[in-house]
């Protein structure tokens, strides 16, 4: 299998980066026990393209918020019979920030203080009724703007900009929520790879069939590991981590040991010259009790005697 043309991995970044920046994805909340006004709120909003859901009030809101992971704003109402919008933001500012969900209050009320003490109570606009149309969606607008933005710097944050993959902080991150996730009775295993000779690779062609090579593994990787089971990282040059989830050290060794031969298989032209490269893996069952770090040590060290007994093998 021959890899002429540039990585699958950066288009997915793109992708994934456009995919956060469309209204569609957003779902939006609208509290109100008014029907009327309700239903107005909910067209102004379908009509931007938002996913749109609706509460009759605040309890009911908060009903929906435990079981629909997915709001990303919440458009509440001041005056309703059983829990007030101001406390509504309130309740819903114990568990989640602004950072993950926007709150926009809107009342007839004429009291002018109401504004600042839904901002204190951690509302990100108000807007007083009545308004036109396209204030509302200018604030909604403004929001979610905030919103995307926020997305798309904490994706960027967790990627490796060559490969597309996740970086060494995403992966010490994600891993230890993992680990401490991981039921006691369920297994997991961790392995690091590391390119034999690359340094050659570098020399050889240059640096940009260097990195070449790095993309190439890295989609090897993305590809073999499905993305809800298995998680895969470039910890750095090039050295790669997986974490393996309901894997325990026979079936880590076997999966390990496929990447190996697939990675070995690999073709890549450049200048008219076919490289290949092989890899080393140290790989280990995570040890229950022992901290993650102690764990990826122990990797480390088999990694380590897979490189000084002859390299492209897989040690555990
Ligand atoms: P070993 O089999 O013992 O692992 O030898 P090696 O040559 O693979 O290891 P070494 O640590 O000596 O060299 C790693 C090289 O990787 C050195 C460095 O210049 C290169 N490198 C690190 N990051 C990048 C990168 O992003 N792109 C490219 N092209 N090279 C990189
Ligand atoms: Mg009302
Ligand atoms: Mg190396
Ligand atoms: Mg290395």
């Amino acid at each position: 299998y021959i890899v002429k043309d540039g990585p699958r991995t950066i288009e997915t970044v793109i992708q994934t980066v456009a995919r956060i920046l469309s209204n569609s994805a957003f779902t939006i909340l609208v509290v109100d026990d008014a029907r009327s006004a309700r239903s107005g709120l909910v067209e102004i909003l379908t009509r931007q393209n938002f996913r749109v859901l609706e509460a009759l009030s605040g309890k009911q809101a908060l009903e929906i918020l435990e079981v629909e992971e997915k709001i990303d704003l919440v458009v509440t109402d001041y005056h309703m019979p059983d829990m007030d919008g101001y406390e509504l933001t309130r309740r819903i500012r114990e568990t989640r920030s602004s950072e993950e969900m926007r709150i926009v209050g809107v009342s007839s009320s004429t009291d002018r203080w109401l504004s600042a003490s839904f901002l204190k109570a951690g509302a990100c606009d108000f807007i007083y009724r009545p308004f036109v149309p396209e204030e509302l969606q200018c604030r909604i607008d403004n929001n979610i703007e905030t919103l995307k933005q926020i997305q798309r710097l904490r994706y960027l944050a967790d990627r490796d900009y060559l490969t597309g993959l996740a970086n060494r902080r995403c992966f010490f991150e994600k891993t230890r929520q993992m680990e401490d996730a991981r039921a006691p009775d369920h297994c997991s295993s961790v392995a690091i790879l590391d390119i034999d000779h690359f340094k050659k690779i570098n020399d050889t062609y240059g640096h940009e069939a260097g990195d070449r090579v790095l993309k190439m593994v890295a989609d090897t990787l993305a590809e073999t590991c499905a993305p809800a089971k298995h998680f895969t990282a470039r910890l750095g040059g090039e050295e790669f981590a997986l974490y393996l989830r309901n894997t325990d050290a026979f079936q880590a060794h076997s999966f390990c040991e496929r990447i190996r031969q697939q990675i070995e298989e690999l073709v890549m032209e450049v200048n008219k010259h076919e490289i290949s490269v092989t890899v080393s893996i140290g790989v280990v069952e995570t040890e229950t009790g022992e901290s993650f770090d102690n764990n990826l040590n122990a990797a480390d060290q088999l990694l380590y005697l897979a490189k000084s007994n002859g390299r492209n093998r897989v040690y555990s």
